[in-house]
């Protein structure tokens, strides 16, 4: 069964030249692969190969593929590309990431081969470059994977390739840290509401400043909803979907009075609070009701050299915050945050502060308490410093959207009239769900959704029809091949139609 490395390594060149590597694990009885009983020396191809790992960063520009082979000591293939880079991956890995039908189911791309089926120490029987430049990979029980260049290429392991594909994924934009001085960036509500390139610019510089300031909004109560919408869905909390920021008659939180509202974020109570906020002006009072708005980041990099001590205990106490009332439905919630929340990296992730919600019950040693008292003021000074607070009054029409997790926002005290009586309304998001929009605006914005995705999200809409050749399905998701409903069909007529060939082809017919 077992062809041992010496025989494999003599091999004809025939066998080992170009693009196709033969392999020698072959399926057992059970059809998994036998394995060899002793190490056997790699051979010189491979030996030489430990020396190229990839190291450099892949720019996908010319993707045609040069060749592939298997290294078996290693358990890795080699990829060669055209422009000379080289890829390494490792057997476990490609056999785990086979994207056809059986292994992917198709529609949502979620993985449906089992771990507990998995054998991680699988071998490889062929590898090849097809004549359409994709890697065709036949496993010891005759399954056989294709990868797409440019799919493998994305998730070479070289380490700079990884740090790419983590940038673009995680949109690891740098954040531009701003004071009083800085002109917030500004858009247009309904372009944002309309145009994808608009909306991504929005989304990007919300990322990047922690603010974006949009005009025009219809001076009515639904605009934040509207935007809310535009992303995917609002936040829900015990204030409701949307919340109207008004002077009520027994008001269940203080922002819903007319009194000066420290610079804070909103719900530190939470354990994990909402990501971003979104307040429009509908109406202004009479005086005052004007906004804050402070850069957290900034601030806290300033209490960090200023005074060392405040920002290591204001980064190390988790302090208590609670909330109780009623007003969807009644509460009584509590949590634990740091004001500062660092990364791994040391790095400033998160400014959490509600002087509201702040917690009688202080949980730290008594002598620790004037300390953190001193560490408080000291971050509340350079806080309220004016040449680090963003003043100015909103108007009807204006919308804030802010990162609830880095700006700190207040407003001062106001006076209503009869005919001026504050009104904004407002609601929270989280960064998963702008995120996950923002990564579908840049496909769309850079032009490269692909038919399939296009037919995926315009699937997830409509009616999903078998096809008749899949007889007798046991049910709907048995990955046998599916139609979308005719309005559909006549949309994307030929990319369903070469979508449909290319699934059918590796599955069973009844
Ligand atoms: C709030 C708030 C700001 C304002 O409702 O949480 O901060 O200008 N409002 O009223
Ligand atoms: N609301 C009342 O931290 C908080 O409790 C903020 C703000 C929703 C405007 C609540
Ligand atoms: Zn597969
Ligand atoms: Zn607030």
């Amino acid at each position: 069964m077992w062809l041992s490395r010496i025989a494999r390594c003599a091999l004809p060149g025939r066998m080992q030249r170009g693009s196709t590597a033969v392999a020698f694990w072959r399926p057992s009885q059970s059809g998994r692969p036998e394995r060899p009983a002793v190490p056997t020396p790699p051979c010189p191809a491979a030996l030489q190969f430990r020396r190229e790992r990839t190291t450099a960063a892949l720019p996908i520009t010319r993707l045609q593929l040069r060749q592939a082979r298997a290294l078996f000591e290693e358990r890795l293939v080699e990829v060669e590309w055209e422009d000379g880079y080289k890829s390494l991956y490792p057997f476990t890995w490609l056999r785990d990431n086979c994207q056809c039908s059986r292994c992917i189911y198709w529609l949502s791309m979620n993985r449906i081969q089992l771990l507990s089926d998995f054998d991680i120490h699988t071998g490889i029987n062929t590898v090849r470059v097809t004549d359409d430049n994709k890697i065709s990979i036949r496993w010891p029980d005759q399954h056989v994977t294709e990868f797409e260049s440019e799919w493998l290429r994305k998730r070479c392991f070289s380490s700079d390739a990884r740090q790419e594909m983590q940038k673009e994924l995680y949109m690891k934009e740098k954040r531009i840290y701003w004071d009083s001085k800085v002109r917030i960036p500004t858009a247009n509500f309904e372009e944002v509401l309309h145009d994808d390139k608009a909306a991504f610019t929005w989304l990007m510089d919300l990322r990047r400043f922690g603010i974006v300031h949009l005009r025009g909004a219809p001076v009515e109560p639904g605009q934040v909803a509207r935007l809310g919408e535009r992303i995917g869905y609002v936040r829900f909390t015990f204030y409701g979907h949307t919340w109207p920021v008004q002077d009520k008659h027994m008001a269940n939180d203080i922002a819903y009075t007319s009194m000066k509202l420290s610079l804070h974020t909103d719900f530190p109570a939470f354990q994990n609070p909402p990501g971003v906020q979104f307040l429009h002006c509908i109406k202004q009072g009479h005086e005052g009701g004007e906004s804050r708005m402070v850069d957290g980041f900034h601030v806290a990099e300033e209490l960090r050299r200023e005074d060392p001590e405040a920002f290591r205990t204001l980064s190390s106490v988790r302090l208590d915050f609670t909330n109780v009332g009623k007003d969807y439905s009644d509460y009584m919630v509590q949590s634990k945050n740091h004001i500062i929340n660092l990364d791994a990296m040391g790095q400033v992730a998160k400014v959490i502060y509600n002087n509201g919600t702040r917690d009688s019950v202080l949980d730290i040693p008594l002598d620790d308490v004037q300390p953190f008292y001193e560490a408080l003021k000291s971050f509340e000074n350079i806080l309220d410093r004016p040449e680090n607070v963003l003043t100015y009054l909103m108007e009807p029409g204006d919308l804030l959207t802010f990162d609830n997790w880095r700006v700190l926002h207040g407003r001062t005290s106001y006076t209503n009239k009869a005919d001026k009586m504050r009104h904004l309304e407002g609601c929270y998001l989280d960064w998963d769900e702008i995120m996950s929009r923002m990564r579908l605006l840049r496909r769309s914005v850079r032009g490269d959704d692909t038919p399939l995705t296009k037919i995926q999200r315009s699937f997830k809409r409509s009616t999903i029809i078998l096809v008749p050749n899949a007889a007798s399905p046991a049910c709907l998701n048995d990955r046998r091949p599916a139609a979308p409903a005719s309005v559909i069909v006549t949309r994307f007529e030929r990319p369903i139609q070469d979508y449909i060939c290319a699934s059918v082809s590796p599955l069973r017919h009844h």
